[in-house]
């Protein structure tokens, strides 16, 4: 009956990450998947969320179904955290926001909600893409298509090229933004740049949707938000997609938020209608357990506090692997500018290594990088970082 169909190929993330489990290399480093390891090379446990885990364990409530549009004070703290507490669009009641599926189910329920707003709008994605950007949307039945965003000459972002092509756009299309972080280049606008771009989407009538699953992990909690608020306060219309994934370490629990900001309070409260529609008929209600563990770290002071800290800990440990990477190679290899890792922020680095030059880190050395050349930093510790610094050399000199 089903033998038609195309077999999938599978998630080459994934699928990667996977051989480096298999591989028996005992100096072996993973660099594959987006995941937030600790310098011990282990995926933390915030103390934040232990001790929230731990009073909801001692008091266990009835295992009921959470709201359509998920737990009110989840979904309030999601709105402080990613606007800003005091931020006139949340005091006006012009955002909608609901419990999400992690970061990806967001970026699905605003898929199909701007798919029903707007059914014959497209969406532009940056060049290159987490490439799920464009699956998502496709299973949403949205055209996708690339703007300009990374030039691999410089490593660096390709500004007036991606201006130019916003400037070309029919109104109403739908545009992809990573307010930080970005994935898989690790290269962002700066606060200036995002001041620029706000006016091309507002005359172009784009409806912007910003994906921040690192929220956190680049210069801070309130700095990695900034596109997100100035936005808001430009009076856009537009989405937002946070993660609790990695800022939270709670990838496998689903923790995220959709949010839409809208002109009124009116409209919110429609467009809060039709997103519960749309979850309705998709999964009926978010998860509950990450949900509760979620807002205890988030509405607690103290536990929030503490989270505060938990990020600033992980979001220094990217930057001192950067700065001990880039600082390693230089010495190793003069000739070899290595500077990317420090201008580049958050989880991911583009390296540029061509195909053959991975190849020869994955089968000489045990070291593990996507075919994009994407490195996902976490995975470089204090004990293997040195190893790592010797095969870039190698391979880099071959
Ligand atoms: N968006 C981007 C850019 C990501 O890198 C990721 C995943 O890591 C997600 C969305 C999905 O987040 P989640 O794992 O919370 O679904
Ligand atoms: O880009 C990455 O490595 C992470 C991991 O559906 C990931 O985003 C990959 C695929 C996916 C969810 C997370």
């Amino acid at each position: 009956m089903f033998e038609h169909l195309e077999k999938y190929a599978g998630d080459p993330i994934f699928g990667l990450n996977e051989a480096f489990h298999r591989d028996v290399h005992p100096q072996k480093v993973n660099l594959t998947i987006g995941l937030y390891y600790d310098n011990a090379g282990c995926i933390p446990v915030l103390s934040s969320v232990r001790t929230a885990e731990q009073r909801r364990a001692q008091e266990p409530e009835p295992r009921t179904y959470l709201p359509m549009e998920g737990l009110a004070p989840y979904r309030e703290a999601v709105q402080k955290l990613v606007f800003g507490a005091q931020h006139q669009a949340l005091q006006a009641g012009r955002v909608a926001t609901i419990q999400s599926v992690g970061g990806t189910g967001a970026l699905k329920v605003g898929a199909d909600f701007l798919h029903l707003a707007y059914p014959d709008s497209q969406i532009w994605i940056s060049d290159p893409a987490w490439d799920n950007h464009h699956s998502i949307f496709q299973g949403a039945g949205v055209p996708t298509h690339s703007y300009a965003y990374y030039d691999p000459a410089t490593k660096s972002l390709r500004f007036d090229q991606m201006l130019a092509e916003l400037r070309e756009l029919p109104p109403k299309s739908f545009v992809l933004l990573h307010p930080c972080c970005h994935n898989p280049t690790g290269v962002d606008l700066s606060p200036e740049q995002w001041l620029q771009l706000i006016p091309v989407l507002a005359e172009q009538e784009l409806i912007p949707f910003l994906d921040m699953a690192y929220q956190g992990f680049g210069a801070g909690l309130d700095e990695d938000a900034f596109a997100v608020r100035a936005m808001a306060d430009a009076g856009l219309v537009f989405l937002v997609a946070n993660s609790f994934s990695k800022n939270l370490s709670l990838y496998g629990e689903r923790c995220g938020g959709l949010s839409v900001v809208c002109a009124t309070r009116d409209e919110a409260d429609g467009v809060l209608g039709q997103l519960k529609a749309v979850v309705r008929r998709i999964y009926s209600s978010p998860p509950a357990h990450g949900g509760h563990i979620t807002s205890a770290v988030l509405n607690d002071p103290q536990l929030y506090a503490a989270w505060v800290q938990e990020v600033a800990g992980m979001r220094e440990r990217i930057a001192f692997v950067r700065k001990q990477t880039h600082e390693q190679l230089s010495a190793k290899l003069p000739s070899y500018d290595s500077s990317y890792f420090v201008k580049q922020t958050g989880m991911f680095t583009y390296t540029g290594l061509s195909s053959r030059q991975l190849l020869a880190l994955r089968e000489r050395h045990g070291v593990y990088i996507i075919d994009s050349g994407r490195i996902s930093v976490p995975g470089l510790n204090t004990r293997n970082i040195a190893y790592f610094t010797d095969a870039m050399a190698d391979v880099l000199s071959a």
